[in-house]
């Protein structure tokens, strides 16, 4: 088979070969998941995201003197986790929308990297526009089609402190996108999905905006597809990455913890 970047048998040897020198680097796109990771908190009238839950087994003990195991309870989304189209309204009548259902080939894609970290930082509230997304494209290209869109805010640092969530009585304060700014990801770019630091693809305060919570609304009803509670995306290049994002295979699942990965040339 020939892809026309050459013989494909030839290149998933080469790609072997890099990854064994480290000309490929992997990086771990994946948080700790722990009973103390930060899950999303909605207005108090919702059902709630319950944190992780781990019960052991047994430990080289009685229970089982020559193996260690625990028993897990974890909410789909809870972690650095991925949103399959199911898991909003929009998306609810859409075929193969659950995690199950997924195709395998959306499960490894190229990804871009758009660095906001200091737009973050000077506004908790920070919301990425169009008008961001097309000044990153006239520095960096154009967004290829079915890629992941990655927002950097470093927000992933705040893990372990309260800036986190970062929640008042207003409700949540972290960064995310504005709904034309997702309309044209998904329309004029063809993306894959958008992936964040954050508990939500969507900013803190995305209740408020129109539609409520633009990313999940618009992503979910296009039969795209979120990344949340992502780390390491300063290790990325604003393009050339390859990321593999394979949710488990719950059935009817709207979403599921993750070990993200992404393939970035090495050296660097
Ligand atoms: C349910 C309701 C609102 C939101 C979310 C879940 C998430 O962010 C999520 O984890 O998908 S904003
Ligand atoms: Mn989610």
């Amino acid at each position: 088979m020939t892809d026309g970047l050459g013989n494909a048998g030839d290149l998933l040897a080469r790609l072997a070969a890099n990854l064994a020198s480290g000309g490929v680097e992997i990086v771990d796109l994946t948080h700790t998941l722990t009973p103390e990771f930060p899950v999303i908190v909605l207005p108090a009238e919702f059902g709630q995201c319950q944190p992780f839950r781990m019960e052991e087994v047994s430990r080289y003990d009685a229970r089982g003197p020559g193996w260690y195991w625990n028993t897990i309870t974890v909410s789909e989304h809870a972690g650095t986790h991925f949103d399959a189209p199911a898991h909003w309204i929009s998306g609810r009548n859409l075929p193969n929308a659950t995690v199950d259902a997924l195709d395998p080939q959306t499960l490894v894609a190229p990804a871009v990297v758009l660095d906001f970290s200091a737009e973050s930082a000077a506004d908790e509230d920070f919301l990425l526009t169009r008008a961001h997304v097309e000044a990153w494209e006239a520095e960096h290209g154009a967004i290829p089609p079915r890629s992941w869109v990655l927002l950097r805010t470093d927000w992933s640092r705040h893990v372990g402190t309260p800036r986190y969530l970062n929640l008042r009585e207003d409700g949540a304060h972290s960064p995310g996108p504005d709904a034309d700014a997702v309309r044209f990801l998904v329309e004029e770019r063809n993306i894959l999905g958008f992936g964040t630091e954050t508990v939500g693809t969507d900013a803190g305060q995305g209740g408020h905006l129109d539609p409520p919570y633009p990313a999940h609304f618009i992503l979910h009803g296009a039969g795209r597809c979120g990344l949340q509670c992502l780390a390491n995306l300063d290790r990325l290049p604003p393009r050339g990455a390859l990321v593999f994002a394979a949710p488990l295979k719950i059935r009817h699942g709207s979403g599921s913890p993750l070990r993200g990965l992404a393939l970035v040339p090495g050296g660097s």
